[in-house]
């Protein structure tokens, strides 16, 4: 094989593997869990139970959708601030953190203090005194970057308001997974590129 073949060939992989690895995943309650905070009581929420409002805060299905503000949509403290354990089950590197807060200064959240740990809960990176803008009646969500690395399994996350009030609709998460395990559709299309390149020798040495 001709060093220029190699070198080709070489790159595709790493072509390949890059974008299985690189695709960007918005993190829900599809693939993500969320539990109270060690230095929170068993049911503190004022409006529902413990868990629906959980399910509540990573029940948006996109980066972008946009969420009304109902009983059955936020959640809602009254008196003392909410701390949330985030599970992501891997490691992802993040990219961006979306906020959806509430829209009046009589409830929202006004400070929220982030760290993230890896799957050997080392901390990796933190986002603090986060001061999210205030949302409107069809809410949609306020991005952060994130700017340290990766490899982010667990985030703990202190959400309080100058007034003792926490309301807000979501919090989501978009990363991408840490290991770039290929998966079947570029392993089909490496096949391809593998039978292609075997063609492309036979043919040049007839
Ligand atoms: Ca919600
Ligand atoms: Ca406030």
């Amino acid at each position: 094989m001709s060093k220029f073949k190699l070198t080709t060939l070489t790159l595709v992989l790493a072509g390949l593997c890059k974008a299985a690895g690189a695709t960007p995943i918005y993190l829900n309650h599809e693939n993500i869990s969320v539990s109270l905070g060690s230095s929170m009581a068993a049911e503190p929420f004022s409006n529902r139970s413990t868990a629906d409002s959980l399910a509540s805060i990573i029940d948006a299905p996109s980066a972008e959708a946009i969420e009304t503000h109902a009983q059955n949509t936020h959640v809602w403290i009254n008196g003392g601030n909410l701390e949330l354990d985030f599970d992501f089950g891997m490691e992802y590197n993040l990219t961006t953190l979306h906020f959806w807060n509430y829209f009046g200064e009589g409830y929202d959240v006004d400070n929220i203090d982030f760290n993230f740990f890896d799957s050997a809960h080392n901390l990796v990176g933190s986002l603090l005194n986060v001061m999210p803008a205030l949302g409107s009646t069809a809410l949609s969500a306020e991005d952060y970057a994130l700017s340290f690395p990766s490899n982010v399994q667990y985030v703990n996350a202190v959400i309080s308001g100058d007034n003792g009030q926490v309301d807000f609709n979501n919090i989501g998460f978009t990363g991408e997974l840490s290991s770039s395990v290929p998966e079947p559709g570029s392993l089909a299309l490496f096949g391809l590129g593998l039978a292609g390149f075997a063609l492309s020798r036979k043919k040049k040495s007839t």
